[in-house]
């Protein structure tokens, strides 16, 4: 029988929950069994947490596959479950949000005045014409108005579509194409990196070629100069006269609440639809029970930008569900220098931070006396999302960040998912670096081989979801036959979410990233997160890229570009001994079928606005390629560095 994926990766460290967190975890163990014994009715149990004007009459319609209805009946308003039904309960002076503006501005939002905001941008929306159903395009930066502007929709029924601000003019323009979108909201400009840059310009160009726009709706924020036709309108002559008093309508559960475009590397991109009443439901849900939230005493903090779907879900609807208090920063994390993040952790007291791998693999980069500069001694709780995150940064952030008191939760989900499905419940879970361990209660998630059958514990495969879940998309925005294709034709009935993964002797899972970037080297599937993973396990290596690439004896060989950490001498021969201690060191750890053909030390590797790794690129540059599509890349320059040190042979092979 041939593997389906190579398991070479042992990792035997793990840590159980802090016993004070665990006494007064938001989840106990019981709700797996919960879970188990009624998948159904756990989940119209999780559904109370919210408050609907019209209860269900039917849980899940899944009679048309792979369709599904949850709460079939169901009415509620996502706006009044997030701010109205707190206000209500006699927590209106609690803060939503503490802002911090990356020149240092600051604002303080309560519950009051973020229902209140929201009720007038609801006003002023009605007033621009837009009405339930209606599609609206978000672009923004960072700033209070972008949360605004989404519970705005969410309270009119109107169809929110955000682009990252970061997104070019052609990204903007087919993402308001492909919805029809009637309104934009945008800003004059955000500031990123200590500069003031421009956003309005990128609506013009974008919106004169979208007859679907009727108005543009701009936030001034930096003060620079724009230009102005009669479409525009300024958010602080409309939204900011207008009543702060608007009755919430009760919607369907099943009710468009947005789309959000996945970018895909070739293709066009993905228009993910997610409705009302199941998604609010498990965001709040997951939000409660991974990052055990206390709403009196947590202070939360989601590193992620609005434009994707973190922030959509764990930024705006599911800690504002909860009456959480979060801290929302607008600017990046070296600005004006890199212990910016630590310093907001100090400031605000944060208790929860929720980050991404990168984030933490850049700080190792940095080095750890940047974050032993500050007072991190509020935070209770550490989350990370976005990629698989390789032991050593696990183990890293566990003890620069958490300093060796925090939980981590590892939480693996999609755009697609709409919430966290795979995740340690942080009072519960005897946590191993590196892995996502369990689905949580209510989630049935498998890996199987390439026949669909579950492969034992300690073998690898794909990972695939082999029941409904509530946040689930429900299609592709205008396609239902793509979304059918994409994620329902590989396996018959299973929902196929493109990512390797392994159960390990215990069964917990591990993720092995995207099954694309899966290499075949000698007639063996080998991951690309095992092989960066052993790379980053050595002390001088910070971040690794790893991909296969053509080889004439092996079919394909390991090519890995390896970031060193800050204190590291690469140069000269001090550089090329660590390049062959590097491949010794893989091989070693995973096997001599791991070892890479060739290592290339990078100050930089390609990455996505949202911080995951393009190895399409590296792939390209590997076997020589010219560079395919960058337009979705964080910084063009990194490229230019890395074929230039290809070229150069700056590798060691034998
Ligand atoms: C939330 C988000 C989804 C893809 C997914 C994976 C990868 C995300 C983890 C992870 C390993 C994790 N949505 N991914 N989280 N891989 N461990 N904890 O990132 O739509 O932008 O990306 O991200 O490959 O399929 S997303």
């Amino acid at each position: 029988m041939s593997e389906t994926l190579a398991n070479l990766l042992q990792e035997t460290r793990q840590f159980p929950p802090p016993a004070e967190l665990a006494a007064a975890a938001n989840l106990t163990a019981e709700a797996y069994d919960e879970a188990a014994a009624d998948r159904l009715a756990f989940w119209e149990r999780q559904a109370r947490r919210l408050h609907w004007s019209k209860e269900w009459d039917q849980v899940l319609d899944w009679s048309n596959p792979p369709f599904a209805k949850w709460f079939v009946g169901g009415q509620l308003n996502v706006a009044y479950n997030c701010l109205d039904r707190h206000v209500e309960a006699g927590y209106g002076d609690r803060v939503a949000i503490h802002w911090e503006g990356e020149p240092g501005d600051t604002r303080t939002i309560t519950y009051a005045e973020l229902l209140a905001l929201t009720c007038q941008a609801a006003n002023a929306l009605t007033a621009l014409g837009v009405t339930a159903g209606d599609r609206v395009a978000i672009y923004l930066p960072m700033i209070p108005e972008a949360v605004v502007a989404m519970l705005a929709c969410a309270r009119i029924g109107a169809t929110h579509s955000v682009v990252f601000g970061g997104f070019s003019t052609d990204a903007l323009t087919n993402r308001i194409q492909d919805a029809n979108a009637k309104l934009v909201i945008t800003a004059d400009g955000g500031y990123r990196r200590g500069k003031a840059t421009a956003l309005k310009a990128t609506v013009d160009e974008a919106v004169s070629r979208c007859p679907s726009v009727e108005r543009v709706l701009v936030v001034r924020r930096t003060g620079q100069e724009v230009s102005w036709s009669e479409r525009d309108v300024w958010w602080h002559d409309t939204v900011e006269t207008a009543s702060t008093e608007h009755t919430a309508e009760a919607f369907d559960a099943e009710h468009p609440l947005y789309i959000l475009y996945t970018s895909g590397t070739t293709a066009k991109p993905k228009g993910i639809l997610h409705t009302s009443g199941g998604y609010l439901t498990q965001v709040a849900f997951t939000h409660h029970a991974v990052f055990d939230l206390k709403p009196e005493t947590d202070v939360y903090w989601c590193t992620a930008d609005i434009g994707w779907v973190t922030g959509h879900s764990y930024i705006v609807y599911g800690p504002l569900a909860n009456g959480a208090t979060q801290l929302m920063y607008e600017g990046t994390p070296d600005t004006p220098h890199r212990g910016r993040f630590w310093e907001l952790v100090q400031k605000y007291k944060v208790t929860i931070l929720y980050t991404a791998p990168t984030l933490i693999r850049t700080m190792m980069k940095w080095g750890e006396d940047i974050p032993k500069g500050y007072d991190l001694s509020s935070l209770r709780l550490l989350g990370s999302v976005g990629e698989p995150i390789n032991p050593e940064a696990w183990i890293w952030y566990r003890e620069n960040i958490g300093r060796g008191r925090c939980p981590i939760v590892d939480t693996w989900w999609q755009t697609e998912t709409g919430a966290i499905m795979i995740s340690p419940l942080p009072g519960v879970t005897a946590t191993k670096p590196g892995s996502a361990m369990r689905p949580l209660p209510g989630v049935s998630a498998e890996v199987v081989d390439d026949q669909a059958n579950p492969v034992p514990n300690g073998g690898g495969g794909f990972l695939v979801l082999t029941e409904p879940w509530p946040s689930m998309l429900r299609t592709i925005w205008g396609d239902d036959q793509r979304f059918i294709d994409t994620y329902w034709s590989r396996f018959d009935g299973l929902y196929f979410a493109g990512d390797g993964a392994k159960k390990d002797d215990d069964g917990d899972v591990w993720l092995l990233g995207r099954v694309d970037d899966v290499m075949l080297v000698s007639g063996h599937n080998i991951s690309t997160t095992e092989v960066e993973s052993a790379l980053v396990s050595h002390p001088s290596v910070a971040e690794a890229a790893v991909v296969g690439a053509t080889d004439p004896t092996t079919g394909q060989a390991i090519v890995a570009f390896t970031i060193p950490r800050g204190h590291v001498d690469t140069s000269g021969d001090a550089g090329t001994a660590l390049i062959a201690e590097l491949r010794e060191h893989v091989s070693k750890t995973l096997g001599p079928i791991a070892k890479p053909r060739q290592i290339m030390l990078v100050p930089e590797l390609p990455k996505t606005r949202s911080g995951k790794i393009m190895r399409r690129l590296l792939r390209d540059v590997a076997e020589n390629r010219s560079l395919g599509d960058v337009t979705t890349l964080q910084d063009s320059s990194v490229m230019e560095l890395i074929s230039a040190g290809m070229r150069a042979g700056k590798s060691d092979e034998d």
